[in-house]
């Protein structure tokens, strides 16, 4: 019997979470698990509680019952969380972990330890959901669960093209799109279709730019002032503009800094081409991620905070020889 068969049995009623700033391989593994379970078990109760997602997965089934808010009353018979490294990364619904009679965690992030009764991490897989679709039962897997799995995938490898693609990634998508997916239109709506006061503040970060470290390092630090003035940008609006800077010749390490909105308080996303894991310097931060992408909060000044990011990287510099 499969994990998701043994845990599901006698389950009532099941939560299913993901992580703050919900991104595409979240979005699409927490409605894969949903259209699957509701699918294929007789649960009284499934509901997945996620902050607001961007309407961009709208086409997802399943995407109009998120549920956003949080109901301190509420208690779950199962708690599964999808692609969240560790609890804090639940953001406001990390109590339905807590309370749930039982708990199940699938995610591919090197650095989560395992935050429920069952674990299923694996660090190697492109994305959580390409973990998730090793659980399914291929035959049971309808065209909407496929849809949701395959979008999350293109989005963690950015379409195919981050060194976490495997051929086992390639292949699980190749099977996915023999489902009929009308994969050219997912991919341009979900993947590279931006606003248009998404496009202006994705510029303002490239002209701000600095180059640092004999330009190995590339930096962008966006306050709070420019997601107003581009017609009040969402943090999400961020998305993709680390993958811009990465790709600037010479660099090995790109960080984008963000205002979130709290005094002095910055989200900063890191990318590297080279040697040095970003995951270790974000957990200095007190944050996660992967070898090659990571991120975290950070309080400061952002001129402070990059020079502790500029230390750390010379740490690791230092060790690589
Ligand atoms: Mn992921």
């Amino acid at each position: 019997m499969g994990i998701l068969t043994e845990t599901l049995a006698g389950k009532g009623t099941v939560a299913i979470l993901g992580h703050v700033n919900p991104d595409g391989d979240c979005i699409g593994s927490c409605l894969g698990m949903y259209n699957y379970l509701k699918e294929n078990f007789d649960c009284r109760e499934i509901t997945v509680f996620l902050e607001q997602p961007s309407d961009k997965f709208g086409y997802l089934k399943g995407f109009g019952e998120i549920r956003t808010e949080y109901d301190p009353q509420r208690r779950f018979d199962l708690c599964l969380t999808l692609d969240a490294s560790d609890v804090s990364r639940l953001g406001a619904f990390a109590p339905y972990l807590e309370t749930a009679a039982d708990s199940l965690c699938i995610d591919h992030h090197i650095t989560n330890r395992g935050l429920a009764r069952v674990n299923v991490i694996e660090s190697e897989a492109s994305s959580t959901c390409e973990v998730l679709f090793g659980l399914l039962e291929r035959e049971k897997i309808s065209h909407a669960v496929a849809e949701c799995l395959y979008t999350g995938i293109i989005h963690d490898t950015g379409v195919f093209k981050y060194s976490n693609t495997s051929k086992r990634t390639m292949e699980i998508a190749g099977w996915l799109i023999n489902q009929g997916l009308d994969f050219p239109t997912i991919i341009d709506k979900s993947f590279y279709e931006r606003s248009y006061r998404q496009t202006r503040l994705l510029g303002q970060a490239l002209v701000d730019s600095r180059l640092l470290m004999d330009g190995r390092l590339i930096c962008s630090v966006l306050e709070h002032d420019s997601f107003v003035r581009y017609d009040n940008c969402p943090a999400s609006a961020t998305d993709g503009i680390i993958d811009q800077l990465r790709i600037v010749r010479g660099v090995e390490v790109a960080a984008l800094l963000y205002a979130t909105g709290k005094p002095s308080e910055y989200k900063m996303s890191l990318r590297t081409n080279s040697e040095v894991d970003v995951s270790r310097i974000a957990q200095s931060f007190g944050g996660g991620g992967h070898v090659k992408a990571a991120g975290c909060t950070v309080t400061g000044e952002p001129e402070e905070i990059i020079g502790r990011l500029c230390e750390r990287i010379r740490e690791q510099w230092d060790k690589i020889g």
